[in-house]
């Protein structure tokens, strides 16, 4: 079979996040979060699932790491509960929890294992939600306090640090369409959200350079491949539009663009503004090391004219992953070369990529042809757009293993390692065992 060479220096790894394995979520001085609460909520989750147990990883870690020996991982990324360190989100630090993810960087250090963390992957302090969260402006400097306090402890053996984790999601999700945590709907307070949290962003990424650990920050962000549906100049207009509202709205003020214009006159015109204060625009923009990038697949666009943001979806004509998103294996690597070229060709770290397959296991055995055909295509993708000149540093996976997928609860499994939710037993799939040969090979094939 033909074969695409990586470079050398390329790291693999794979991604995951707190609330989505850990469990433990009362145990050792642990704050609750506002997953926790969404959790305890009748019909927040689907099938009433929580993550109080999820994959168990906070007592399981250790073999969780052989596991990622075993597969060859040369990086691993995680994240890091604030309300385990920060139990009200600020004040008192948890001794406990610094200690487990101290514990956690051990082991993969002594693994060969590079760590990287994620400071927010959407499980805020309840006690923040109480005083306002994302909304209020006191949590973005709450959240540079929580990162410098990370950075003291841990900084000197993580060498790669996410500040947030798909900002669009939180904001989007949680306070507009109001499906995730915390819940809200409310256009304004989306706004608000928005620039809190890329303020939080700009204020960590200062703290971080002001702690002088030398190791790299950025952030990574929720990304699709939008493709015009045809060639007409208004479908081209539409698609540039969806990019201004997913794309750019959240990569152009870190990159000192200040936000979009369609989207600030879009969220004015809705009495929606965004609270930007004198010299917020410089801290958003302040120098970032990569950019991380996840991205699952693509959307075609068309004009629509009667929708406020003038656009809209095309159907699928793609076969549907068991997410619901098309396969398309080209999506990574088009849009790694489109954010090359817009932003200057920073240094990217696809920092989450995969595919929602539930193949079940027979005879113990998990065949998840659809997951391992799609990653091949993906990461062929992402070589040919190295060769044409993005700078790509790695790949993290998502998942290490299936986990609780946030308001689908356990329904849908992304995993290249299967978890029994009832013996918390791993069983490494068709998939992992592939991404292992791909590891070891520095390169995939060509299906
Ligand atoms: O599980 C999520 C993750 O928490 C954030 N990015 C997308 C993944 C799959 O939906």
């Amino acid at each position: 079979m033909p074969f695409v060479s990586f470079p050398e220096s390329f790291e693999w790894g794979a991604a995951t996040a707190a609330y989505q394995i850990e469990g433990a979520p009362r145990e050792d001085g642990k704050g609750l979060s506002i997953w926790d609460v969404a959790c305890q909520q009748p019909g927040r989750v689907l099938g009433g699932d929580t993550g109080d147990v999820a994959c168990d990883h906070y007592h399981r870690y250790r073999e969780d790491v052989a596991l990622m020996a075993e597969l060859g991982l040369q990086t691993y990324r995680f994240s890091v509960s604030w309300p385990r360190i920060l139990p009200f989100g600020f004040g008192d630090v948890n001794e406990k929890g610094i200690d487990f993810y101290s514990r956690l960087v051990d082991e993969l250090l002594a693994a060969g294992i590079q760590p990287c963390a994620t400071l927010y992957h959407w499980d805020l302090p309840q006690a923040l939600q109480d005083l306002g969260g994302w909304a209020s402006r006191d949590t973005a400097y709450r959240f540079a306090d929580y990162g410098t306090l990370l950075y003291e402890r841990l900084g000197d053996r993580i060498p790669r640090w996410i500040t947030h984790n798909e900002a669009r999601i939180t904001a989007d999700l949680g306070h507009r369409v109001g499906i995730l945590a915390p819940g809200i709907r409310d256009l304004g307070i989306t706004a608000r959200v928005i620039h809190h949290l890329l303020l939080s962003h700009g204020l960590a990424v200062q703290a971080y350079r002001a702690a002088g650990k030398g190791g790299e920050i950025g952030i990574t962000h929720a990304n699709t491949s939008f493709e015009p549906d045809d060639d007409a100049p208004e479908t081209t207009r539409a698609t540039e539009l969806a990019r201004d509202f997913h794309t750019r709205l959240y990569h152009d003020p870190v990159y000192g663009r200040g936000y979009p214009e369609t989207v600030r006159r879009y969220h004015e015109k809705q009495g929606a503004p965004f609270p930007v204060q004198d010299g917020d625009l410089e801290v958003i923009a302040a120098e970032t090391d990569f950019l991380g990038v996840n991205i699952y697949s693509r959307n075609r666009v068309l004009a629509d004219s009667d929708r406020g943001v003038g656009y809209r979806y095309a159907p699928a004509t793609l076969p549907l992953t068991d997410m619901g998103y098309e396969a398309a294996p080209h999506a990574l690597g088009d849009f790694v070369r489109f954010v090359s070229k817009e932003y200057g060709r920073p240094r990217i770290y696809v920092t989450e990529n995969g595919v929602c397959d539930n193949t079940p296991p027979v005879n113990g055995v998990v065949d998840d042809q659809p997951r391992l055909e799609l990653l091949r295509g993906f990461l062929v993708g992402l070589a040919e757009a190295i060769g044409d000149g993005a700078d790509v540093g790695g790949y993290y996976v998502w998942s290490f293993l299936d986990n609780f997928e946030w308001a689908l609860g356990y329904s849908r499994r992304f995993g290249v390692v299967w978890t029994d939710y009832e013996t918390q037993e791993r069983i490494p799939k068709a998939s992992a065992r592939v991404y292992s040969e791909v590891i070891r090979r520095g390169g995939v094939e060509i299906p």
